[in-house]
């Protein structure tokens, strides 16, 4: 994963009855870095086909794609990554299923959980949530987010209620790169939203 890449997580729900490859699409020409598909109340197949389309939409435009929560389709379908959570396998037995071509990443809510994702060999991490958002209300705060910046030896992105009014301050407090639903998923104009992150993440003072 590389620095500074803006990273975009689907979620139907909010999509406003537009589809995910509809939101990715615009997403790609307004800039975005990395797009994870998530659903969580799909079936598995429903998800399989949906990231066989979007893992193509991603790689026809050059851009990183990552399976959330099932080793077995990321290597199936040739995804760069795997987002895992807390509550998922441990990353070793991912590892085993999907090899070292496909990044693993991890979900951390704390400097513990952080420093032990670091350990067990995550490629890169998420912290959040940083704000407050609908489904997770305990934020982090940026301060968890200053605290690690310097103690991290691999990639990580700051997630959970970034918006454009302030992001700066996650920036500020050492992320390189954040990731995003419905900042973006919920945008009237999602490739002029998804610029605008964009420009603030690879602009930054
Ligand atoms: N993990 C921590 S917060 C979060 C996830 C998947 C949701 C972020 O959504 P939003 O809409 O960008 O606050
Ligand atoms: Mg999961």
């Amino acid at each position: 994963m590389k620095d500074h890449e803006f990273y975009l997580v689907t979620e139907s729900n909010l999509a406003k009855g537009r589809s995910n490859e509809q939101i990715v699409l615009e997403a790609i020409a307004g800039g975005v870095g990395i797009v994870q598909l998530r659903e969580k109340d799909w079936d598995k197949e429903t998800y399989r086909e949906e990231a066989k389309k979007l893992v193509k939409v991603c790689h026809d435009a050059g851009i990183l794609f990552v399976v959330n929560d099932y080793p077995d389709i990321a290597k199936e379908i040739g995804a760069d990554g795997l987002h895992l959570g807390q509550e998922d396998m441990p990353i070793a037995e991912a590892r085993a299923l999907v090899g070292d071509s496909v990044m693993i990443g991890k979900s951390t809510h704390s400097k513990e959980q952080a420093l032990s994702a670091v350990s067990e060999g995550a490629d890169y991490i998420s912290i959040g949530p940083v704000y407050p958002t609908r489904k997770k209300p305990n934020p982090v705060g940026v301060t968890l987010v200053k605290e690690l910046a310097p103690q991290l030896s691999i990639p990580f992105v700051a997630i959970g209620g970034i918006k454009l009014d302030n992001i700066s301050d996650v920036l500020d407090a050492g992320a390189k790169t954040c990731a995003v639903i419905s900042a973006i998923v919920e945008a009237d104009d999602v490739r002029a939203e998804t610029a605008k992150f964009v420009d603030k993440i690879k602009n930054r003072k």
